[in-house]
């Protein structure tokens, strides 16, 4: 389909930059005469960074001005498709479909820059999937890449929501001057700013709503414990629709004015060319999920066989490289060893959960405890607790409770496991639209439970798993096993359905679905594969599939997916998860 006949939603006959218009008086640097509070956001500062290269990708280098510049011309076209005559879009939501790129940043920022809250979508979901994150959210224009606009045109226009395609001056249009542009002066910290879907153990995905603060109260966090700065290069191979990619790998260098180099997706051959490449800008911080470093490893193992090459690798990673970051799921220590062996670096492992921002982390000099997250993050505090029996009025018993400070452990309590609970200014506002579900996220008196349960000891904090066996969380990807049912379930020879995750030395956890069919159906996995392909994200599509005679479930109708595991993949259960018990 081309691109003309997409253009319905098309906001008038041109497209900027209209030079004239926006061409103005003052110079870039100082035109946005903007009030500096204590909230000032990323794109704001981008400002002071100028000519300071902000983004590598495929499509060459971008300067910060030309973000800014960009994204403002951008954020003009979105109120005028709005017809929103003062600039400010009153935190509508606006769905954002982009490549690895450019791109994302200035449809992110345009977004802000227009007082919308930005909903980033993934390209790999399938058009269902879409379809409810655009329509729970209630966006009221959606943006696309070029590439993404077939995907996207019958999703849209079975919505009735308006498509604006993004046109090639997002990639490569100069720093114009944005002219008179005057942001806003409106208070930007209770605004909301991003909205991320994530799976929980009942319903369909909960879109959670970040404000600037919050994101402003991670990014900083981060930036002050690893010691970001504007000299740094990270390497970016993530998703843009999760807080990993988003947050920690690029709105953090984008605060200090350092340089991403964005991949157009995760790549092992690709990140190793960049590690050992003398080419500038040189990276220096890398972040993953523990299944990157896994690939990584076995890439390799395949291509690195010389002992040459392996000292070449080890010299060049140690020298150049001052930060590794692994998160999102637990590290195996296996993977932790063999990378140091690999690179001479110990990875730093952190704790995080979309709707906290992050929480807890190694230190970034001092040595690191391998197995544990660390210690609570600037401004994050924590409890472990578990439930009150005594049923005394006060509803938990509090374990340890720290700060970045110190963590005081209740007598009686010491190396006890609880749940996980998190308070500070990186919690989010709410799930969107849904307040009820928001209200019972959250203790009597304020606290985040996250649902991990975690143990402090040796000083640090440790994350013992899920308290739920129905969240998964594979190549650190959440799934919600339920949802996969509910949507397995639709299957035509299925009758019955129970989702695990098996514990798999790459993936964390494998999603593997037991079933029973129809009598005289037959269903083979691939078979499963291709139909779940067009429901599921491609993470969450089982890669194995169990077929028995029945699913054993008690009285209550439940099963305890624990026991089938045990008993299904006896070998899988007794290797060490991770390491760390
Ligand atoms: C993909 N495949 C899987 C799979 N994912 N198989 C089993 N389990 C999985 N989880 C299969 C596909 O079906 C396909 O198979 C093949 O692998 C290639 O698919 P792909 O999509 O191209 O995979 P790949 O690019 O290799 O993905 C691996 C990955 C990706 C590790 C790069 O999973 C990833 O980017 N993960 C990061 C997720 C993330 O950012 N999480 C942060 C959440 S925020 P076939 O048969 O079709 O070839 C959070 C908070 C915090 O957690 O603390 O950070
Ligand atoms: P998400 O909801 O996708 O943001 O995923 C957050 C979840 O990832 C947390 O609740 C944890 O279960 C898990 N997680 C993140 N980091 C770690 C870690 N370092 N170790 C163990 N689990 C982690």
């Amino acid at each position: 389909m081309s691109l003309r006949r997409l253009a319905w939603a098309w906001p008038g006959p041109c497209w900027w930059p209209a030079p004239r218009r926006c061409r103005g008086r003052s110079t870039l640097h100082t035109a946005p005469a903007v009030r500096s509070d204590s909230s000032t956001l990323g794109f704001r500062r981008a400002l002071g960074f100028g000519d300071r290269i902000a983004l590598v990708d495929q499509h060459g280098s971008h300067t910060y001005k030309d973000l800014y510049s960009r994204s403002l011309c951008l954020s003009r076209e979105i109120c005028r498709l709005r017809g929103c005559a003062d600039g400010d879009l009153r935190e509508e939501r606006v769905s954002l479909l982009c490549g690895n790129d450019v791109s994302f940043v200035v449809a992110q920022w345009a977004t802000w820059m227009s007082g919308g809250i930005a909903v980033p979508l993934c390209r790999k979901h399938p058009q269902a999937q879409l379809e409810y994150f655009i329509q729970d959210s209630r966006s009221s224009v959606v943006l696309a890449g070029p590439e993404h606009v077939e995907l996207l045109s019958p999703v849209v226009q079975k919505l009735g929501v308006p498509l604006l395609p993004l046109p090639p001056a997002v990639y490569h249009g100069a720093a114009e001057d944005p002219g008179e542009g005057r942001l806003p002066e409106w208070d930007w910290r209770d605004r909301g700013a991003m909205i991320i879907y994530t799976s929980g153990t009942t319903g369909r995905p909960k879109g959670v709503l970040s404000t600037h603060q919050n994101i402003r109260a991670v990014v900083t966090g981060l930036v002050r414990k690893w010691a970001w700065t504007k000299d740094d290069v990270i390497l970016h191979v993530l998703p843009l629709h999760h807080v990993h990619g988003v947050v920690n790998k690029l709105l953090c260098p984008l605060w200090v004015g350092a340089t991403c180099v964005m991949l157009p997706e995760f790549s092992a051959q690709l990140v190793w060319e960049k590690f050992l490449s003398s080419e500038t800008p040189r990276i220096n911080v890398f972040m993953a999920v523990p299944t990157i470093y896994s690939k990584l490893m076995d890439y390799y193992d395949k291509h690195f066989t010389h002992p040459h090459v392996q000292d070449f690798v080890r010299a060049v990673c140690e020298e150049k490289i001052r930060l590794m970051v692994s998160g999102s799921a637990a590290l195996p220590l296996p993977v932790l060893e063999k990378w140091k062996g690999i690179t001479g670096h110990t990875l730093l492992e952190r704790y995080g959960m979309t709707e906290i921002g992050m929480a807890l982390s190694n230190p970034l000099t001092a040595a690191r405890l391998p197995g544990s997250v660390g210690t609570p993050l600037p401004g994050v505090e924590v409890r472990i607790v578990s439930e009150n029996l005594q049923k005394d009025g006060y509803p938990y018993v509090v374990h340890a409770e720290g700060n970045e400070e110190d963590t005081k452990v209740t007598p009686g309590f010491e190396e006890k496991e609880g749940e996980l609970l998190v308070r500070g200014p990186s919690v989010f506002r709410e799930y969107w639209d849904k307040p009820e579900e928001t209200k019972t996220a959250f203790t009597s008196d304020g606290w985040f439970k996250t649902g991990d349960t975690a143990v402090f000891k040796d000083g640090n904090y440790w994350i013992r798993g899920r308290t739920s066996v129905d969240i998964i969380k594979s190549g650190g990807y959440k799934v919600s096993a339920l949802e996969v049912e509910r949507l397995l379930l639709a299957h035509p020879s299925i009758t019955d359905v129970a989702v695990i995750g098996v514990p798999d030395v790459t993936w964390g956890q494998r999603v593997t679905a037991v079933v029973t069919l129809q009598e005289g159906h037959s269903l083979s996995h691939r078979e499963l594969k291709e139909w779940a392909r067009g429901v599921l994200a491609p993470y969450a599509v089982p890669s194995e599939l169990l077929l028995v005679e029945e699913i054993p479930r008690n009285q209550m109708g439940k099963v305890n997916k624990q026991d089938l595991v045990r008993q299904l993949y006896p070998r899988d259960w007794a290797a060490p998860k991770t390491g760390r018990q």
